[in-house]
């Protein structure tokens, strides 16, 4: 028997795993409680990793359709028939027509993130894109504009602080997001045990809400103006400490002309909280020693996505609560991803070709993808590239991405399954996954609450014809990379010397605690390390670490000045009667997104892709617990059964994403069984947010009404 310790690279958490291994078979998976960031946490998902490695599902080698069936190929063939098929389809139409979509596991995998950048440059397409742009695009945008990199994410410092105000979040089931936080019960406990607050801002009393100190319902999409009226109350009451930020902040006194219409009495009855109430949060908030704004996916897949997103930081810069112990920091990871990544940092160098959306960081916005796909003309997807993304179930309108998906010349599919996406392929390549690869999460360690590193080596080798991530990117790049052939072939040399250990070795002895400090990290100082190192807790580190020309925050941007302008549009819309119900998401602590539902560990019991509803809103409905209700929106119509619960705010309505796995075409059996249905064939791609084009997944308009007895049995095949 051997003991493993690795680093879980599902969620953002980062637990370290402590792994019992007998020859080829996992025995045990537990928390390792000497793991230096974790302490022994540990969530299902992590258990879970076992059923990755071992299902009888997953795909291990290339597989070329042949008609409605695939057939297994070897790597050269396959690598071949791509590199004739995409040159072909570029050399006809442009280096435009081939797109390229990565999903949210790509940011989790050291040797595709590694790899990646590299990769997508070399495609010389305008059309790339991310899951990002379904998550945390609006943060990106506002942390480029403010601090000059999107990849600077201000980060909660949890363990020090003493007032934790959370919108959109719900940190107990994701574990924390752009948050490394293992076990953030516990922190949030000793958080509440050191006499600090927690406050929740959600339509739905969540795990999260239940915890808290105060939870407040809020009118889906509605945050922009909660967060209007605190920093105009934070001006009113003269609650500003601006002696730490003074020296490097401009637009203070433009800030807070903008917020002077927002005054609370105004807000109050259009998001459903109290004037009172506001001015209270707002008054403990400023009266804590040290305190934090959080916002996450709540406030980020939202119209006002952007503007939720600068009014955040803009809190915490003012009220004194950025750069400091207990508020909001800037780690120094061991592996400096922020500065690898500097010359990555741009933004709105070009725009989308149909609907004129921007790019951000290279990507254009998903919710773009279907059209760019669709529309004729020079500069159409012809081709796609999916590396790690189910974009089928994960991207609003998934009906006409589905469409959109099934008429390309040709599709690639960097993936483990053959699921909703992956099913429209002509080949698909399978990496070696999970306890096969190595890890470093150079890229979580960016939002992590304090600087560590820790370097997991592969639980189980691989057969000699599996192949890598890194593998299969790097030989798509040496073949679809265009230019000089000489200085190619050099480059591609270096390349592929710079294996994942190298490149990894290399980021250590460059960064802050590799060859000129005290530490002199290296890998194999890692390598002796299995439980991790530990370099502390978040520092000071502003105005030094500000990637703005002139080392400055310009809280009043012109783009976001300018997003204001919808304010009074949506102060109008709330105030006009509606009949609808708002639709938002929801997450649940055994699910990933799409793709994990095929363990039966975590699938297993009762449904969960359900309706969640108000008894008042049931009732008029006339909808009973476990019947079937069909929910319609501007876009399409679902069928699911109904879960009535006081937990929800009476007008919102609740739906998990990822769900909706009863497609033609795929081989996920266990996912199948539990198919659910999918969300986001109620989404809209052109409902975005302004500024950036993210996608808007929360506070949909939607009807509901009961499915009648006799159509409930044709349903009911649908909606298991
Ligand atoms: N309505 C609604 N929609 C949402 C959300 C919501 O809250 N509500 N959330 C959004 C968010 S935050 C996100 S991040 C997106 C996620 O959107 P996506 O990233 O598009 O979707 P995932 O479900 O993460 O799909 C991951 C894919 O990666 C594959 N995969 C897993 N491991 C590996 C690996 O090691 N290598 C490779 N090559 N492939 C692998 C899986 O088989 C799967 O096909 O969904 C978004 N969609
Ligand atoms: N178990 C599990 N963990 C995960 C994932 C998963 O699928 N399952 N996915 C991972 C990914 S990709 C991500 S991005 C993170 C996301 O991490 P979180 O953002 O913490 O997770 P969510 O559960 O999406 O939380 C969003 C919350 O916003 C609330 N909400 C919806 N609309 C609004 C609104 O208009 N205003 C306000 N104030 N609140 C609103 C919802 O009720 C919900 O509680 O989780 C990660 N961790
Ligand atoms: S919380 Fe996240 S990192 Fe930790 S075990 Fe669960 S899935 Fe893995
Ligand atoms: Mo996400």
């Amino acid at each position: 028997m051997k003991v493993h310790y690795r680093t879980c690279h599902l969620c953002e958490a980062m637990c370290g795993l402590r792994i019992e291994t007998d020859c080829d078979q996992v025995v045990k998976i537990e928390g390792d409680k000497e793991d230096v960031y974790s302490k022994g946490h540990i969530c299902p998902k992590g258990v879970a990793l076992q059923d990755i490695h071992n299902d009888p599902d997953r795909l291990k080698y290339p597989m070329r359709r042949k008609g409605a069936e695939w057939e297994r190929i070897s790597w050269a063939e396959a690598f071949d028939e791509v590199e004739t098929k995409l040159n072909a389809i570029r050399d006809k139409h442009g280096p435009d027509a081939l797109g390229l979509y990565m999903g949210n596991p790509g940011v989790h995998n050291t040797g595709t993130g590694l790899f990646f950048f590299d990769f997508a440059k070399a495609l010389g397409t305008k059309n790339r894109f991310a899951s990002h742009s379904l998550d945390q695009l609006p943060q990106m945008f506002v942390n480029g504009e403010m601090f000059g990199h999107q990849a600077m994410f201000p980060v909660p410092d949890l363990d020090r602080t003493s007032y934790f105000l959370a919108l959109g979040a719900n940190p107990l089931v994701s574990n924390g997001s752009i948050m490394s936080t293992p076990d953030i019960q516990g922190k949030l406990k000793n958080l509440q045990a050191r006499g600090g607050k927690f406050v929740v801002i959600d339509p739905r009393k969540t795990r999260s809400a239940k915890l808290a100190d105060e939870h407040h319902f809020i009118r889906p999409g509605s945050d922009v103006l909660f967060l209007l009226a605190f920093l105009n109350t934070v001006f009113d009451q003269q609650l500003l400490r601006l002696e730490q930020v003074k020296s490097y902040t401009d637009g203070i006194e433009e800030v807070e002309e903008l917020c002077q219409p927002y005054v609370p009495e105004l807000v109050a009855p259009l998001i459903g909280i109290e004037a009172t109430a506001i001015r209270q949060i707002v008054q403990d908030f400023c009266g804590a020693e040290q305190a934090i704004c959080y916002g996450r996916l709540g406030v980020s897949v939202q119209a006002y996505g952007s503007l939720c997103h600068w009014l955040i930081n803009t809190i915490n810069i003012l009220t004194g609560n950025i750069d400091k112990a207990g508020g909001v920091m800037f780690p120094r990871p061991a592996m400096d991803f922020v500065k690898l990544l500097k010359h990555e940092a741009k933004a709105f160098r070009w725009k989308s070709r149909v609907r004129g959306l921007p790019e951000v960081a290279s990507d254009l916005p998903s919710t773009v993808m279907a059209e760019e796909m669709l529309t004729p003309g020079e500069g159409q997807i012809k081709a796609m590239i999916t590396l790690a993304g189910n974009p089928v179930l994960s991207a609003p309108n998934s009906r006409q991405l589905d469409q959109a998906f099934s008429q390309l010349e040709y599709q690639v599919a960097i993936d483990i399954y053959l699921n909703e996406t992956t099913r429209h392929a002509d080949i698909i390549l399978p990496p070696a996954t999970a306890l096969e690869v190595l890890h470093y999460d150079f890229v979580l360690n960016i939002v992590a609450l304090r600087n560590v590193a820790n370097f997991s080596a592969p639980v189980f080798s691989i057969n000699s014809d599996q192949r890598y991530d890194w593998q299969i990117i790097l030989e798509l790049q040496k073949r679809l990379e265009r230019g000089n052939s000489l200085l190619l072939g050099l480059k591609h040399r270096i390349l592929s010397w710079l294996t994942p250990e190298r490149r990894i070795n290399l980021g250590l002895r460059l960064g802050p605690y590799g060859l000129f400090s005290k530490h002199r990290l290296s890998l194999r100082k890692l390598k002796a390390n299995p439980h991790g190192l530990d370099f502390g807790p978040l520092q000071p580190a502003l105005p030094s670490r500000l990637f703005t020309k002139n080392k400055r925050i310009n809280l009043a941007f012109p783009r976001i000045v300018e997003d204001l302008q919808r304010i009074p549009g949506l102060i109008a819309q709330l105030k006009s009667k509606s009949e609808a119900l708002l639709l938002i998401g929801r997450r649940d602590l055994r699910s990933n997104n799409s793709w994990m539902h095929n363990s039966i560990r975590l699938v297993k019991g009762p449904n969960r892709c359900t309706l969640l509803i108000h008894p008042k809103d049931a009732t008029e409905r006339q909808l009973e617990q476990g019947c079937l209700a069909q929910v319609s929106s501007s876009v399409g119509q679902i069928k699911l059964s109904v879960e009535i619960s006081e937990d929800i705010m009476p007008g919102v309505v609740s739906i998990p994403h990822g769900w909706g796995h009863k497609l033609k075409g795929t081989k996920i059996r266990v996912a199948e069984q539990k198919a659910g249905v999918n969300v986001n064939e109620l989404t809209s791609e052109q409902v975005v947010d302004a500024p950036t084009g993210n996608a808007v997944l929360n506070a949909i308009a939607v009807q509901v009404r009961p499915v009648r007895q006799d159509q409930q049995v044709a349903a009911s095949a649908n909606a298991s």
